[in-house]
């Protein structure tokens, strides 16, 4: 078998200054969790609970990348991509959340970012993809306000470490998923069911992303980009009814508006103030805040998997549930789904990049993430033929194109993931990357949709 015969078309119709990207995070790839000083994240606690993640799979070892670093860089450079996003684990840098830093864990990140530069690979520093160090969880987390300050600190501890060599620093990964899915939903670390606290984590998630962005660039000793990535779908009324199109806004408002009005308009919206004073809830703010938050900021990360419809009522016709609050009920699209059962939707990827362009304009996006997990049936060699990977990546690489043909600013794409790591709440289990990684034996495999990027790549700077 030639291990690089595709049967899908290479991607085409974008520049060849786009810029090219693989992505990962510290927890789902480190390993090493004891390590060089590193202290518990709220990762490694939740992981720990009985029944919060399949298999009870934690990250300890993950892929091993804390030992294998210069093999992985090799591997990305084999791939001929431009740049490499990766995040800094806060409990590695500093151990309690707050005070100096752990000199051994901040140089793991030093030496990674003198690897990448060696390999002619830029780095893209995510600061917080979800690793809060256990202690500051401990103090309240982020619905406490003060994690805001703490996260500015730590911010800067690595800024100030970096700023020489690192030119792109994003502050916060997904904060929906920390707020929402952390301190509401408690599918993620820390586990909380508590829809205040999750209010409150917004909030004070936004602030941290502010002062640290103030901070840094205050301190710089030459230009840089800063930014912030959002997870983003697309929120549709499932029916032509007055009671769909609500939800679709309820839906919107409270997973893009919620972030991206104070961020850019510097207000929170105010059909989502109002849905939440009629519950009793409200943000948390303090004179000053949003100031602070819609600070100005360089790049728009998007982290774009698929998107939803919307019902108002539930499948028994109901338009509120037990505790009275109006139904918001996610209905699939009637589309070929993933692993993790999202539906495949690369068309509302293109909408999602022209309605960013329009209503939050002046703003570069970068696709921080995009990609999908599917059931690898590797062979013998460990080798993954995975077409149905490739035409995710091939259908929303064009999607991307066909935004940027209608005026959308996208300068960028990362792949989710480099390599198959520890997908949260579903452990190893589920596969999102374009290497295959052998648990037991840490072997790194390119899947036919590595060497499709690879060639992509190469072909569209030719
Ligand atoms: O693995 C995650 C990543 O950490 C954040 N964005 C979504 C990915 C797939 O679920």
């Amino acid at each position: 078998m030639n291990p690089t015969t595709t049967r899908i078309p290479l991607a085409t119709g974008l520049p060849p200054k786009f810029v090219w990207g693989v992505a990962t995070a510290s927890y789902q790839i480190e390993g090493a969790a004891a390590e060089d000083g590193r202290t518990p994240s709220i990762w490694d606690t939740f992981s720990r609970v009985p029944g919060a993640v399949h298999n009870g799979d934690t990250g300890d070892v993950a892929c091993d990348h804390y030992h294998r670093m210069p093999q992985d860089v090799a591997l990305m450079k084999s791939l001929g991509v431009d740049s490499y996003r990766f995040s800094v684990a806060w409990p590695r840098v500093q151990p309690h959340g707050r005070g100096p830093v752990n000199e051994a864990g901040l140089g793991f990140y030093e030496r990674l970012v003198d690897e990448l530069l060696g390999n002619g690979i830029t780095p893209w520093v995510t600061l917080y993809h979800w690793d809060l160090p256990q202690e500051l969880e401990d103090a309240g987390g982020w619905p406490h306000r003060d994690t805001a300050y703490r996260f500015a600190d730590y911010a800067m501890l690595v800024f100030d470490r970096l700023q020489d060599r690192v030119d792109t620093f994003t502050t916060l990964n997904e904060p929906w998923c920390s707020a929402w899915l952390g301190y509401h939903v408690g599918v993620h670390a820390p586990g909380r069911r508590d829809f205040d606290a999750s209010l409150a984590a917004t909030h004070h998630l936004l602030l941290g992303h502010g002062l640290a962005v103030q901070a840094m660039r205050a301190a710089e000793t030459r230009p840089h980009t800063y930014g912030i990535t959002l997870n983003m779908g697309t929120a549709d009324p499932h029916g032509d009814t007055e009671a769909d199109r609500d939800a679709a806004r309820r839906a919107d408002g409270m997973g893009l508006r919620l972030y991206l009005d104070p961020l850019r308009r510097g207000e929170y919206p105010a059909d989502v103030v109002a849905d939440l004073a009629a519950r009793g809830s409200a943000m948390p703010v303090h004179d000053g805040d949003l100031e602070v938050i819609s600070t100005p900021f360089d790049v728009l990360g998007v982290n774009f998997y698929f998107g939803q419809d919307f019902a108002g009522t539930d499948a028994d016709g109901n338009t509120h549930d037990e505790q009275g609050e109006p139904v918001v009920r996610a209905v699939l699209p009637d589309t070929p789904r993933t692993a993790m059962d999202w539906p495949i939707t690369p068309e509302r990827f293109t909408r999602l990049l022209l309605r960013l362009h329009r209503d939050y304009p002046g703003l570069p996006l970068v696709v921080t993430e995009n990609g999908a997990a599917f059931d690898d049936q590797p062979d013998e060699t460990g080798y993954v033929a995975d077409d149905d990977r490739t035409a995710y990546l091939a259908s929303h690489i064009a999607a991307v194109a066909a935004a940027r043909e209608q005026g959308a600013d996208v300068r960028g794409y990362f792949a989710w993931s480099l390599l198959d790591n520890f997908e949260w709440a579903y452990g190893y289990a589920k596969r999102f990357g374009i290497v295959h990684v052998d648990y037991a034996t840490q072997e790194r495999t390119p899947k036919q949709s590595a060497l499709w990027y690879r060639d992509s790549i190469a072909a569209l700077r030719a």
